[in-house]
């Protein structure tokens, strides 16, 4: 520094000083105890108690990292890309990926480094609930070279506070070994989807994908003559959207080729995309109808970081709410036989006019492109086993090989009374 600067007056204010403002900002919002204990004890008279204006809060944990996973021995190996030979028994793929590590202690958390799951916890929130995430990175176990920074967005939320969209180049990732904590305040209901942001060509299709909905207020003020505990997929106003069972279905595809170089300290040129597997909620069928699975338990087997089951269940007579996400690259089109599908919503958006009409659609097919959600009813028809599957017959197979595979699930239709009242969704 030259003795010129040195004796700069300081200026009252600069663009360098808003930015230090504007970081000290985040670690205050950040800290969120901190700031609140700062309120409480000022004297001004203007300040009321946070306990008397802050809703209720959702408080939950995330951690981002790397790991593996399994896709169905069936399909045909392509060396040296699919199975992986990295890859520890039982599994074949790199991927990386969220958990939710909510009331973990730090010692355990930083133990799951390298246990990445694909797809994404399921998470849901209440309409008027503030939420707070906090997002852990823990590094990349097989890529310790690769110091990539991972974000949360959650897409399609209107988010008045860019620092907390996800969007790095707008606003801020979470470098290894670092927290950063996402405020939200769900204000529409409706089903979205979350990703990571950070390169996220790469990240998306490496497995940071999951699904988000928020359940509606009229869940707490049941229209006509329902009774309270009555699920609503919207705020409706006439319980058009009234569901007994709900499943969500995040509809990737995966690329074994770039998986595989990302693992073994390679490029890939996205535009090349070709995808080995179409997958739901991770999982290609027949994994897709395997029972959900726990992360942290390690008898859990080759499906242990693949944990949610898309296997519909319901009684006769039931309404059953699919919330659909596609974070794949391509159109998805799911259809079944036998069963007409309403369409409610798109991109958690009731279908209605401006003077509040309903203009759902129904058929058997549901289009879904890239980036977009779909809320889907149906009522269960008699017992038996229909077949939910992607109309493109390219998309049912794992790996090109024979036999039926990919975006395909089973809704398995019991007599009525069978099954007890739903209390969590894919279930
Ligand atoms: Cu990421």
């Amino acid at each position: 520094m030259s003795t010129q600067n040195h004796h700069q007056q300081p200026r009252p204010f600069s663009r360098r000083a808003l930015l230090y403002g504007g970081a000290g900002t985040v670690a205050a919002i950040a800290g969120g105890r901190l700031l609140g204990s700062r309120l409480d004890t000022t004297a001004s008279p203007l300040v009321r108690p946070l306990a008397a204006v802050v809703p209720p809060v959702t408080e939950l944990h995330f951690a981002a990292t790397d790991g593996w996973v399994s896709m169905p021995s069936g399909a045909p190996p392509n060396a040296p890309f699919w199975p992986d030979a990295l890859a520890p028994s039982p599994f074949d793929l790199y991927v990386f990926g969220f958990r939710n590590v909510t009331g973990m202690d730090d010692a355990t958390v930083k133990a799951q480094r390298g246990k990445a799951q694909i797809s994404a916890p399921l998470i849901s929130f209440d309409q008027g609930t503030d939420v707070k995430l906090t997002l852990t990175n823990l590094g990349l176990s097989q890529r310790p070279d690769l110091v990539d920074g991972h974000t949360v967005h959650w897409h399609g939320f209107q988010n008045a506070i860019p620092l907390f969209d996800g969007v790095p180049e707008l606003s801020i990732s979470v470098p290894i070994g670092r927290d950063f904590t996402y405020f939200y305040r769900p204000h529409e209901a409706g089903t979205y989807m979350y990703h990571c942001h950070f390169e996220d060509v790469e990240h998306v299709q490496m497995g940071m994908t999951g699904v988000v909905f928020v359940r509606p207020v009229q869940n707490q003020h049941p229209v006509g003559a329902d009774p309270m505990g009555t699920k609503y997929a919207y705020n409706d106003g006439d319980g058009s959207t009234r569901y007994d069972r709900e499943f969500a279905f995040m509809l990737t595809e995966i690329w074994a080729e770039a998986h595989y170089r990302d693992a073994h300290i390679q490029t890939t040129d996205w535009t090349d995309y070709a995808p080995s597997f179409w997958a739901m909620n991770g999982r290609c069928y027949p994994d897709t109808v395997a029972p959900n699975g726990n992360p942290v338990d390690p008898a859990a087997g080759r499906l242990r970081y693949q944990p949610n089951s898309s296997l519909i269940t319901a009684n006769e007579g039931d309404r059953v709410l699919l919330r659909l996400a596609n974070l794949g690259y391509q159109n998805h089109s799911l259809t079944t036989d036998a069963i007409t599908l309403t369409t409610a919503a798109k991109d958690a958006a009731l279908l209605t006019g401006r003077d509040g009409s309903k203009h759902y659609l129904t058929g058997n097919s549901v289009e879904i492109g890239p980036g977009e959600s779909r809320d889907v009813l149906f009522t269960a028809p008699a017992p038996g086993t229909y077949l939910l599957y992607d109309r493109n017959y390219g998309y049912l197979t794992n790996g090109g090989g024979t036999g039926y595979g990919g975006q395909m699930t089973e809704i398995r239709i019991s007599p009525r009374g069978t099954l007890g009242p739903q209390t969590t969704p894919n279930t």
